[in-house]
């Protein structure tokens, strides 16, 4: 088949919603869309265990302590999968990892920012990972086969974790008074950082318009961010907690709540490496690569061995 055939008959399955898989032809772009996306999403799971990682022997209690445990194994985890699915692209995950900690692909903006109180243990749970559900619900209808898998189980692991998250908050905002100005506190800083991990405006967004056309995406930037702030405003209000955003408003006209910009300025800054704590995450990235080495070598030897025995 040519090359015109091989794109009709891509273009045929899209439309038929069925999903692309790794041996099937696809255009050169999409695999790149796809490497890009995939892995970017890998290295923001094992990037944000750091600011969860960082409280884990500060819980305040054992039960808190084996919850927060649990949901940052999870997401290395997820970092697994995910690696694994862009593998099936033809990258090696040598390279991805080295885009990583070379700075050449990015990570979610969200873990560029210091978790400094217990609360925010809570509202990463709550906010971060809701509005990671948020997009990866429409990433189990992603159109490539192995991304969408690695999708069905992820969601219902960050559901555990939304919930986890919301818990935490709920009980400080009951709490004393000093509990509950800690919960809005870090309500008041990772609000606009969360509604930033949705990326950039539509119309300044220059990979949403492939993202829909060849059914990675299945809803844009701006869809999913206003999904966001509807389903947490009520969240929000039944702990007795406020979203810090004085424009916040129910539209009737459009079933949804108007709301503030995010600081865009900080947000291009933070994905040019600026944030507050990019450097201290890629360092603490590359110090636990350093020190893996010797797993991979072993594992990589077992390897070996065992097809030297079966060959
Ligand atoms: N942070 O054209 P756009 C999690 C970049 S949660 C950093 O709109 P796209 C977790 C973008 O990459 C987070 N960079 O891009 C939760 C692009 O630059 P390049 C992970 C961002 O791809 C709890 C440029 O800005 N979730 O894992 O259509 C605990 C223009 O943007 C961000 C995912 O990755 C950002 N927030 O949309 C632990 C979900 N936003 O690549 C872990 C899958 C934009 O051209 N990913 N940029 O140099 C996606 O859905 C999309 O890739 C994005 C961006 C919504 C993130």
């Amino acid at each position: 088949m040519d090359t015109n055939q091989l794109e009709q008959n891509f273009d045929a399955k899209l439309a038929r919603n069925e999903s692309i898989e790794p041996k099937d032809w696809m255009p050169d772009n999409y695999r790149k869309h796809l490497i890009r996306q995939i892995s970017q999403h890998a290295h923001s799971e094992i990037v944000g265990m750091l600011p969860e990682g960082n409280w884990i022997t500060r819980a305040p209690s054992l039960r808190r302590k084996m919850v927060l445990l649990a949901k940052v194994q999870d997401e290395g985890g997820h970092g697994l999968y995910l690696y694994s699915a862009a593998e099936t692209l033809n990258i090696s995950r040598e390279e991805l990892i080295d885009q990583l900690l070379t700075g050449k692909a990015k990570y979610s903006s969200i873990f560029n920012y210091p978790s400094l109180t217990w609360a925010d243990i809570g509202a990463i749970g709550w906010l971060v990972d809701g509005a990671a559900i948020m997009n990866q619900v429409m990433l189990q209808r992603t159109s490539y086969g192995p991304y969408a898998r690695a999708m069905v189980r992820i969601c219902k692991e960050e559901s555990f974790h939304q919930r986890q998250g919301y818990e935490i908050m709920t009980v400080l905002a009951k709490g004393t008074a000093e509990q509950k100005a800690m919960a809005q506190d870090a309500l008041n800083r990772w609000w606009w950082p969360s509604l930033m991990m949705f990326g950039p405006p539509d119309e300044k967004s220059p990979n949403t318009a492939n993202a829909i056309k060849w059914k990675i995406k299945r809803e844009t930037n701006d869809e999913l961010r206003q999904k966001f702030v509807n389903q947490t405003f009520p969240q929000a209000d039944i702990i007795g907690l406020k979203l810090p955003d004085p424009d916040l408003k129910w539209n009737e006209s459009k079933g949804g709540f108007d709301f503030g910009t995010p600081n865009w300025e900080e947000f291009y800054n933070i994905i040019a490496g600026n944030g507050p704590c990019n450097k201290a995450r890629i360092s603490a990235r590359t110090k636990a690569h350093n020190e893996g080495a010797w797993v991979r070598e072993a594992a990589n030897a077992y390897a070996e061995k065992k097809k030297a025995v079966l060959a």
